[in-house]
């Protein structure tokens, strides 16, 4: 199967240039309405029409996705014997607190719902580097949301406030794990921060790697 995005995504400079209008509608490097290449082949093309299609040029932040599933709305008054006494707006703030020290935009979200959470990993944009992803109950039940995470192919880091394996032996498998970079399991919202370091670690050595390595076929 292709993949679903260009692993070296090209990062484009937002600025519009006279001989072709309003070539890019944005940062995310689509087409706008006035490209006259339409919308194939966004690395090639981009990198003949302007100048400033360099990383190094304008670069956008790398975004991580921090997903989380069903109940975790209702940390802090949920059992807080096992899942903590912070809430889920608490987690949040600390994530884009260290997201900024890392230099990583975060988008945290919260759903009760398998589908919704399955969209919303389909829906990763190329600026999207990984996935930080509590799936909550349905880390035991679930077999789209791995599928989802196989299809789109970004660095997954899966989080569990408890310690999962201590647990009811329902909760000792996951249909994540096996798609997971990594797992942090029984560390409360710190594993949520453990797993931004992560994050940034393998982003950059996916970066260095690609900056040394060979050139690839789409950049
Ligand atoms: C959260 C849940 O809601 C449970 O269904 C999982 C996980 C564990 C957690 O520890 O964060 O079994």
């Amino acid at each position: 199967m292709p993949p679903l995005r260009n692993r070296n995504a090209t990062v484009y400079c937002p600025g519009p240039r006279a001989d072709i209008g309003q070539a890019r509608d944005s940062c995310s490097g689509r087409p706008g309405p006035n490209d006259p290449r339409g919308r194939s082949g966004p690395g090639r093309a981009a990198s003949r029409a302007h100048p400033c299609v360099r990383r190094e040029h304008h670069p956008v932040p790398n975004t991580v996705l921090i997903l989380n599933g069903p109940n975790l709305n209702l940390l802090g008054r949920r059992e807080p014997s096992v899942y903590g006494r912070e809430t889920l707006d608490d987690i949040a703030a600390a994530c884009r607190v260290r997201g900024e020290k890392l230099r990583i935009r975060v988008d945290f979200r919260q759903t009760n719902h398998e589908g919704e959470l399955v969209e919303w990993i389909q829906q990763s944009h190329a600026d999207v580097r990984g996935i930080i992803l509590n799936a909550a109950a349905y880390t035991h039940t679930s077999v789209a949301i791995p599928d989802a995470l196989r299809a789109v192919a970004l660095p997954c880091i899966e989080v569990h406030l408890s310690n999962v394996h201590a647990r009811e032996s329902f909760r000792h498998h996951s249909y994540i794990s096996p798609v997971a970079t990594g797992v942090i399991v029984g560390l409360g919202s710190q594993g949520y921060l453990l797993a931004l370091d992560a994050m940034a670690r393998l982003i950059a050595d996916a970066d260095a790697a690609n900056a040394d390595g060979p050139r690839s076929l789409s950049t």
